[in-house]
C-alpha cells in the first residue's frame, strides 16, 4: 500500500514531558493507570473523518489549500473514497488513538439514486471492516449527514415536506445499520439544519413533533436490529441555522423528557458548541450528569473573539480538566469518548501538520485527565461541595425536601425563631480557583 503520511515514519510514542520531539506524546501514556483505569480507557480518543480527510481548508472566501488528492474533481469517486480510507487508517494507526468517527457521506460518495448511495456505503463499510481488523481501530460513532445535500436546505426531520423526512429516515436507517455492522459504540444525531432561519415561515410546534418522531424511529430501529450502542444527540445553539432546536444540554433534556425519550437518548457535548451557547464546557457536562444523559464529548476549542464554530484543536488544559473533573466525579465515560471534532487552519498544508494538531489535542486532554484525577484524589473540591450543602442533610433540609413543610409551616417557624438571620459563609471561590491552578501547575 502506498503511504500518504510518509513524512511520519513510525507510530507516535510517549516520551514524557521533558521530550522536545514534536512527533512524540509528552502526556498521553496510554497504559499508565490513572484513577484506577488505563489512560486509553479513560479517554477513548477518536479522530474524526470529516475535518481530517474531507476538509480541504476552504472557507467562504476561498477554495481549498490542503493537499488531499482524493478530493480532486477529476478522480473517480469510489477509487477516491478507497484512497481516502487508506490514508485515514494509516493516520489512525500511526497516531495510535483507538477510535474514529464518520458521517456516511465522509466515507462513501452519494450516488445518482438512493439505491446507489446505499450500495456505495455498503462497499465502503466492507472496506472499513478490513482496515479495522488490520489496524485494531474501533468505531466510536457513526452519523448520517442530513445537512449538506440541497434536499435538506429546510432541514431533514423538521422539513416542511414529509418526502424529505422520509428520505432522511431511509438514510438514517442505512447509516445506523452500517454503524452496527462496524461495531460502533454509539450513534450520533447532530441536528445539522434542524432549526429555522425565520419564524415568518416556520411552524415550530410541528417541527419539534417531527424531530421527536425521527428520534423515536431511530430508537425503535436500534432495538429491532439489536444495536447496543448509545443514541446521542449533539446540542448546538446556531450554525448553520440561525436557531437550532438542540440549543444546549438543558434544551435537549427538556425535549427528550417532553417526548418520552430521556431514558433512551443521551448527549454528545461539543466544547465549541458549549462556548457558542454561552456556557462553560464544564457546565454542559454537569448539566448532563445531573440529568443522567451524559454520553460523549466532541473535543475542540472555540476562539475568544470569534462567535462561530472554529473547531480548533483543544488548547486549554484547565478548560478540559474542569470538564473531565465533572466526568470523573460522575463515574467516567461508558460508551462515549473524546472525539477530535477539530480542523487544521487553512495554512497548515504540510501532511505532518495533521499529526502536530492531533498530538497537541491528545496531550491537552491527557494532561487534563491528570489534573482532574488529582483534583478527585485531593478531595478538597468534593469536601467543600458537600460541606456547603450539609444543612440539607440535617433535620430542616430533610423535612423541606421530604415534603413535610409548607409555606404556612415555614412562616410559622420563622415567626417563632429565637435567633436572627441565618449565618453566612464564604463561597471561597478564589481559594478554590487557586487550588485548581496548583493542580494544573503540578500534575505530572
Ligand atoms: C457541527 C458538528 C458536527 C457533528 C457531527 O458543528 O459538530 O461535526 O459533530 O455531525
Ligand atoms: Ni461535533
Ligand atoms: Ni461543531
Amino acid at each position: 500500500m502506498t503511504e500518504f503520511f510518509g513524512e511520519v515514519t513510525a507510530p507516535i510514542r510517549y516520551e514524557g514531558p521533558d521530550s522536545d520531539n514534536p512527533l512524540a506524546y509528552r502526556w498521553y501514556d496510554r497504559d499508565r493507570v490513572v484513577a484506577g483505569r488505563r489512560m486509553e480507557d479513560h479517554l477513548r480518543l477518536a479522530v474524526c473523518y470529516w475535518h481530517s480527510f474531507n476538509g480541504d481548508g476552504s472557507d467562504v472566501f476561498g477554495s481549498g489549500t490542503l493537499d488531499r488528492p482524493w478530493l480532486a474533481p477529476s478522480s473517480d469517486p469510489m477509487s477516491a473514497a478507497r484512497a481516502k480510507m487508506a490514508a485515514a487508517f494509516e493516520f489512525f494507526e500511526k497516531l495510535g488513538t483507538p477510535f474514529f468517527c464518520f458521517h456516511d457521506r465522509d466515507i462513501a460518495p452519494e450516488g445518482t439514486s438512493f439505491k446507489e448511495s446505499c450500495a456505495h456505503l455498503d462497499e465502503m463499510v466492507d472496506e472499513a471492516l478490513m482496515h479495522m481488523r488490520r489496524t485494531g481501530t474501533q468505531l466510536l460513532w457513526g452519523t448520517a449527514n442530513l445537512f449538506s445535500n440541497p434536499r435538506y436546505q429546510a432541514g431533514a426531520a423538521t422539513n416542511p415536506d414529509p418526502e424529505v423526512f422520509a428520505w432522511a429516515a431511509a438514510q438514517v436507517r442505512h447509516c445506523l445499520e452500517a454503524t452496527h455492522r462496524l461495531g460502533g459504540h454509539n450513534y450520533v444525531l447532530w441536528g445539522g439544519r434542524e432549526g429555522y432561519e425565520t419564524l415568518l415561515n416556520t411552524d415550530m410546534k410541528r417541527e419539534l413533533d417531527q424531530m421527536a418522531r425521527l428520534l423515536h424511529l431511530v430508537v425503535e430501529h436500534k432495538h429491532r436490529i439489536g444495536f447496543t450502542g448509545t443514541i446521542l444527540v449533539e446540542p448546538k445553539p446556531f450554525e448553520p441555522t440561525k436557531h437550532q432546536y438542540d440549543f444546549d444540554v438543558a434544551s435537549v433534556h427538556a425535549f427528550l423528557q417532553r417526548y418520552g425519550l430521556a431514558d433512551e437518548v443521551r448527549v454528545n457535548i461539543e466544547v465549541n458548541h458549549a462556548t457558542l451557547a454561552g456556557h462553560d464546557f464544564a457546565h454542559e457536562i454537569a448539566t448532563a450528569m445531573a440529568a443522567g444523559i451524559f454520553g460523549s464529548v466532541d473535543a475542540n476549542a472555540g476562539d475568544d473573539r470569534l462567535g462561530w464554530d472554529v473547531d480548533r484543536f483543544p488548547l486549554s488544559v484547565e478548560q478540559m480538566a474542569l470538564g473531565l473533573y465533572e466526568i470523573l466525579a460522575g463515574g467516567g465515560l461508558t460508551t462515549g469518548g473524546f472525539n477530535f471534532d477539530a480542523k487544521l487552519r487553512r495554512q497548515s498544508i504540510d501532511r505532518s501538520d495533521l499529526f502536530h494538531a492531533h498530538i497537541g489535542g491528545v496531550d491537552t486532554v491527557a494532561r487534563a485527565l491528570l489534573v482532574a484525577a488529582a483534583l478527585v484524589e485531593d478531595g478538597a473540591l468534593a469536601r467543600v461541595r458537600s460541606e456547603r450543602y450539609s444543612g440539607w442533610d440535617g433535620e430542616l433540609g430533610r423535612r423541606i425536601l421530604g415534603g413535610d413543610e409548607t409555606l404556612e409551616s415555614l412562616h410559622g417557624r420563622a415567626l417563632g425563631l429565637g435567633h436572627g438571620e441565618p449565618e453566612r459563609l464564604s463561597g471561597r471561590q478564589e481559594a478554590l480557583e487557586n487550588l485548581v491552578a496548583r493542580h494544573v501547575e503540578r500534575a505530572r
